[in-house]
């Protein structure tokens, strides 16, 4: 029988990530790569010392407890809305997640997202390959500017950082955010970034990007209140979490123009999408994959087997959500 530790990789990762991983554990894989329940995740982890995750596992307080000898769960996301981690935090098993390896990459996607909605991309190419394009127009598809236009950032953490950067420095844009704290002079300045309350960035905004976490305070952070103080004319785009935005609400916001548009790559409850999204013409949809360039999400994936390795082979941490636990159990 092996001495060495045990541990469980939840969904499939890159074969490079098994193979480094393989080379201190035993390491347990989930080859039909489908989502674990939080029973079935703890009946996989009876003897293992570690996990890897993603954002579709819960590890919450009866899993964890149910795992007496889990000594680190390690999340391949920044987000990490599917951890209980007071409940983790008070069991001593250390957390990490993914930070900065996506920051980049994901800006680039709701930078993506922002002008494929302002400018009407999806909707325009389902036309075309309809068949219905039979004569151009002058205002065929005409969308929002983006160039010049103001840019209102909701949480303006590493991501919402580096979406500012790319507006007022490559668009011109005029950046207006929202977030818990003020950011400190040098990064405003950096940013081009100017922070206004809550009611002027959805007054003002033309383009509003959702960058916050997923908490009980975020719940619906945009809901029907906060769609109608926005402009007629204005975009909204959701990189964030699914239940930041109440989907219902934006589906009658967008049927009755309310807002012009969205785009939205992560909805409540998904991979289940309301409905009522399928059905409105001025929203672009996308299956949750800000970050997911091969070479972000193999960083990604490298930057969780690290926090295993380095944990249970030396405990020391690399990109922990509780340091204060190292060493604990
Ligand atoms: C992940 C994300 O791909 O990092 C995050 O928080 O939302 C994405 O980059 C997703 O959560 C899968 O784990």
């Amino acid at each position: 029988m092996s001495t060495r530790p045990s541990i469980l990789i939840a969904r499939n990762v890159f074969p490079e990530v098994l193979a480094k991983l393989r080379e201190h554990f035993d390491v347990d894989t989930n080859d039909e790569d489908n989502p674990l329940s939080p029973s079935q995740l703890a009946a996989r982890l009876q003897g293992k010392v570690g996990v890897i995750t993603t954002g579709s596992e819960r590890v919450d307080a009866a899993l964890i407890a149910a795992c007496p000898q889990l000594k680190i769960v390690a999340n391949i996301a920044v987000g990490y809305n599917n951890f209980d981690l007071p409940a983790i935090t008070a069991a001593g098993v250390l957390a990490s997640n993914t930070p900065d390896v996506l920051t980049e990459t994901t800006a680039d996607f709701g930078f993506a997202l922002l002008l494929a909605t302002a400018r009407r991309l999806t909707e325009s190419e389902h036309f075309l390959r309809a068949g219905q394009w039979n004569r151009w127009a002058l205002d065929m598809f005409a969308g929002a500017e983006v160039n010049g236009s103001t840019l209102g950032i909701l949480g303006m953490g590493r991501i919402g950082q580096a979406i500012a950067r790319r507006g007022a420095h490559g668009f011109g844009m005029k950046v207006i955010y929202n977030n818990r704290s003020r950011l400190d002079a040098q990064t405003e300045a950096d940013c081009k970034a100017r922070y206004v309350d809550k009611a002027e960035l959805l007054r003002t905004a033309d383009h509003l990007v959702l960058v916050l976490p997923y908490s009980a305070e975020s719940h619906h952070a945009i809901g029907a209140a906060e769609l109608a103080q926005m402009k007629p004319t204005a975009t909204l785009v959701n990189i964030a979490r699914g239940g930041i935005v109440d989907d219902a609400a934006l589906a009658v916001a967008l049927r009755e123009k309310r807002i012009a548009a969205a785009g939205l790559d992560v909805f409540e409850g998904e991979p289940k999408v309301h409905p009522d999204l399928l059905t409105v013409p001025n929203v672009v949809l996308t299956p949750h994959i800000a970050s997911a360039t091969i070479a972000t999400r193999k960083a990604m994936a490298h930057l969780a087997a690290d926090n295993v390795i380095a944990y249970l082979t030396q405990g020391k941490t690399v990109t922990p959500l509780n340091p204060e636990v190292a060493g604990q159990r």
